[in-house]
């Protein structure tokens, strides 16, 4: 088998003004879809973080993608994944996540190893997570991801979305979100984005998610890094409970030295919530010391900048055998991505928690997979039957999201600008802001 062609897609969808800690989320998210074309007209298809120098990346490779055998390329360009800066500390402390120059090829890597997987599964009728090692599970669980928000629904100008869930800048309004993505999707675990209102709001959220779901809904809380080491101490005495039972604290603070600091002084006043970290650990190099440090008991993986799904799959072996945990990170993404976490999610035994995803958040009107939305029922979303990642491309819904990305202003993420649009001039992005 041969590659004959390689198309890499720039394409925008709307997105709804989400808060973080890295600000505000723009009207509309970006994502790059690749498509590698093989001999017998079988293509296999990829989705990453969107914008111009992901697309670029993308297109340097287009000599050595074409010609070359699917089955050989994912060894052949593993350089990018295990060579250079790749294999080193990279932490995206300061980077909104796809921003991080320093994970760039490994970005590069996934999303050709994730369309390689699906041309060969789909010529051979097998399904991406048999492929890889044969899947452990035929469901796998996604958690709520509830984010304080302002209202809107995403979008600008004619293209206005309605707003789903409405404005979300208060504890009751939180949890009202929550409710709904409980009661359309049936998920049984929540991750919080934090890091926005004062943390006695937050931690007010968090007790009112806690007597409004009962204690059999694991909650975790992320405020990606806004919380000096003092107040993430505080959070964690004040969630002691509410943390326990399947939760978990994620990127409290910044940086390996302070996330072990938390740990050690939670451990020292008897509190024993595990920390989980999708910042200061997103490469292997940042493993030996987070692990000395004792600074992370879970590792959130993502294959679209851990380097691909078999990278992933080899963290969770060394996770599993450092005694840590293993969730997944996300990021705004639309169902090719859903099923891609989906597929490596299967075939990856060691999955301590249900995965991360923002896919609530994104609406029918831009998906691009064939046949719309990828359902989540009771929380998960099954291993469809089909080979490879099991959906096809909709192209009339392909075009439509490349036309709006060619009408839009917006070339990268930049949550800080967006924050200083719409809400404070003068916002920056403070580590720590409290
Ligand atoms: O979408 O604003 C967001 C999130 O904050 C995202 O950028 C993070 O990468 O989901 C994320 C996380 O778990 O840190
Ligand atoms: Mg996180």
């Amino acid at each position: 088998m041969r590659v004959t062609d390689f198309r890499v897609h720039s394409i925008a969808m709307a997105d709804p003004p989400l808060r973080s800690s890295y600000g505000l989320h723009q009207p509309y998210a970006l994502r790059n879809v690749i498509e590698l074309q093989g001999q017998d007209g079988i293509t296999g298809i990829a989705e990453t973080y969107g914008g111009e120098e992901p697309a670029n990346a993308l297109d340097a490779l287009r000599e050595r993608l074409i010609g070359a055998d699917p089955w050989r390329l994912m060894g052949n360009l593993l350089s990018m994944v295990e060579g250079g800066a790749s294999g080193m500390e990279r932490s995206q402390t300061h980077h909104v996540p796809g921003e991080n120059p320093l994970d760039a090829d490994a970005r590069t890597y996934s999303a050709i190893e994730t369309a390689c997987l699906d041309l060969i599964g789909k010529s051979l009728e097998v399904p991406i997570c048999d492929l890889i090692g044969g899947r452990v599970r035929e469901a796998v669980s996604f958690s709520a991801y509830p984010f304080y928000k302002h209202a809107g629904g995403g979008g600008e100008a004619d293209d206005l979305r309605p707003d789903e869930y409405g404005e979300a800048l208060s504890p009751e309004q939180l949890v009202g979100q929550v409710r709904q993505m409980f009661d359309q999707y049936g998920f049984h675990d929540v991750k919080f984005k934090g890091g926005v209102l004062d943390p006695e709001i937050e931690i007010e959220t968090i007790k009112q998610l806690r007597r409004e779901f009962g204690p059999e809904v694991p909650l975790r809380i992320d405020p990606n890094c806004a919380w000096s080491v003092d107040t993430s101490v505080k959070v964690g005495i004040a969630l002691a409970d509410e943390l326990s039972n399947g939760g978990y604290l994620e990127d409290p603070t910044a940086g390996l030295d302070g996330m072990a600091e938390v740990r050690k002084r939670l451990l020292a006043e008897g509190v024993d919530v595990p920390l989980a970290s999708n910042v200061s650990v997103t490469s292997f190099g940042d493993l030996p010391e987070a692990v000395r440090l004792d600074a992370v008991q879970i590792v959130l993986c993502d294959h679209h900048y851990w380097g691909g799904m078999r990278q992933v799959q080899r963290l969770a072996k060394t996770c599993q055998t450092f005694g840590l945990g293993l969730s997944m990170h996300s990021n705004s993404h639309l169902g090719i991505s859903l099923l891609a976490m989906a597929q490596v999610a299967a075939s990856t035994p060691h999955l301590t928690y249900a995965c991360d995803t923002h896919y609530p958040w994104q609406t029918e009107q831009d998906e691009i997979v064939a046949g719309g939305c990828v359902s989540i029922q009771a929380g998960q979303v099954t291993i469809p039957a089909g080979g490879g990642l099991g959906v096809e491309l909709d192209y009339d819904q392909l075009a439509r999201g490349k036309e709006l990305y060619d009408k839009i202003p917006y070339r990268k993420r930049d949550d800080e600008a967006e924050m200083q649009k719409y809400v404070d001039p003068n916002w920056k992005r403070a580590l720590p802001r409290w």
